[in-house]
């Protein structure tokens, strides 16, 4: 299935006006749009609302807060085109995804009515560094954004807009980067969504996979059948004493990508391992409420040669009979070091690659599968179209689309699309 057709610029009203790339424009040079501001040039109030509506800065550190995000998100977030999921971030992930370090409490902006001080939007936005090709820029990631089901078409979205990129502006930062299924002018890369089912059964019973014609239900749980035990000696959860050469691993594994974010390793600490393994939250890889799992393989005399990990983010099934949730795994960070000291373009880098990849997510499908996941679900970036298709992961329907705001670049494409395996 293809994207839907891309409308041309006169169709976005809104994004007509802002600095993003146009659908034709000829990109000659990488660099921002706008022409360069300070702080000082942006208002310093929030943009009016009708009188209705009032803004609120959301509080993540109050368990009620986050539990208002959850209830708005939980009943009026994304889903899919047919209406029959829709994602379920739980609060953990929320407090994960929103609070990470050096967050900015006033770019989590809620709208509420003004007499009852109901939730009725919400945008955010946390401080990030990019890197594009070799250009590191001082960014703002953008996401959650959602509006009350009655409230859709009003032209909130904007608002939305302009104000967190009003806290952003103020704050010295010029550049956003955010994700969105729909096709805005206009994506500087789409990834497509690519699933591996785990839980075969389940996922026919909640009608995200039909039977194909001419196998059978018993055929197909074979066919996704997976070992029990994991096979690469030395996997094991990742400790937080582990990144330091965790950090090292991942950063020499990016640098052969033309977009990435650049981390520090507390940063890094927090995206793999959140909270666990601190005095306060044991590093139990069975919590029910673990938000991301990431596991090291340690050779024997101590070095850690690959990293893979995954978060959890579970969607409402809505309307059926036999099951309320799905619970998915995402592909997060990972990182090897086979082939990394050879040329990216040397052929026997790609063999030596693709042959440890296979494995290691072999191992990551087991590890979620006895974790309780339904399915494994990745896209097409980094290295995975060097695996996707062998370790049984199917194209979905669904792409994402990678946005840049104020910030022209030359397209960026898939790790291996020259392949021809991609789509
Ligand atoms: S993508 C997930 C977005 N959320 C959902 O899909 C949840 C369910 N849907 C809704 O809640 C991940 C509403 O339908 C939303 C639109 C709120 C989506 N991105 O108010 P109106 C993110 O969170 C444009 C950007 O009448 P609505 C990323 C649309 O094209 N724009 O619509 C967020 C139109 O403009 P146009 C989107 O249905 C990134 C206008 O909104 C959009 O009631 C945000 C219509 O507004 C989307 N996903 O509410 C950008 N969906 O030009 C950050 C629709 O076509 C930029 N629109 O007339 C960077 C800012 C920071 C910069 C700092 C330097």
């Amino acid at each position: 299935q293809e994207q839907p057709q891309k409308k041309s610029m006169a169709d976005y009203k809104f994004w007509r006006t802002q600095p993003v790339t146009k659908f034709d424009e000829k990109i000659d040079d990488e660099g921002p749009i706008d022409s360069c501001k300070t702080p000082d040039d942006i208002p310093d109030s929030p943009y009016p609302l009708l009188k209705e509506f009032e803004w609120d800065t959301m509080d993540l550190s109050n368990s009620d807060v986050i539990k208002e995000i959850f209830d708005l998100l939980y009943a009026n977030y994304v889903e899919d085109s047919d209406s029959t999921f829709r994602f379920n971030y739980p609060p953990r992930f929320l407090d994960w995804a929103l609070r990470a370090p050096d967050f900015r409490p006033d770019w989590h902006i809620g709208v509420r009515v003004a007499g009852t001080r109901k939730l009725v939007a919400f945008i955010s936005g946390i401080p990030v560094r990019l890197r594009v090709r070799n250009t590191t820029i001082p960014s703002a990631e953008i996401n959650f954004l959602c509006i009350h089901k009655k409230l859709r078409s009003k032209r909130l979205a904007p608002l939305l807009i302009k104000e967190v990129t009003r806290r952003v502006n103020k704050q010295g930062i010029w550049q956003a980067l955010y994700t969105a299924g729909i096709v805005l002018p206009k994506p500087v890369s789409t990834c497509r969504y690519y699933h591996r089912s785990l839980n075969w059964t389940k996922l026919n019973e909640v009608g995200f996979s039909p039977l194909p014609p001419g196998m059978t239900k018993a055929k197909m749980v074979a066919k996704y059948k997976l070992p029990s035990i994991t096979s690469i000696p030395g996997l094991r959860l990742m400790r937080r004493d582990d990144i330091g050469q965790v950090y090292d691993l991942l950063v020499a594994y990016l640098s052969k990508f033309e977009l990435a974010p650049v981390f520090d390793k507390e940063e890094l600490l927090h995206w793999l391992m959140h909270d666990y393994g601190t005095e306060s939250v044991l590093n139990d890889e069975t919590d029910k409420d673990r938000v991301v799992w990431a596991y090291v393989v340690e050779s024997a005399d101590g070095v850690i040669t690959d990293l893979v990990s995954f978060y959890t983010l579970p969607s409402t099934v809505i309307g059926n009979p036999m099951h309320d949730n799905l619970v998915a795994a995402y592909q997060f960070y990972y990182a090897s070091t086979t082939g990394l000291a050879l040329p990216r373009t040397h052929p026997e880098c790609t063999t030596l690659l693709k042959n440890r990849l296979l494995v290691l997510f072999n191992d990551a499908l087991i590890l979620a599968k006895n974790l309780g996941f339904d399915v494994f679900n990745a896209l097409t970036l980094l290295d995975n179209p060097l695996f996707l298709d062998e370790l049984k992961f199917g194209a979905g329907d669904g792409y994402l689309n990678y946005y840049l705001f104020n910030y022209k670049a030359f397209p960026i494409g898939g790790g291996y699309r020259e392949d021809g395996k991609l789509d």
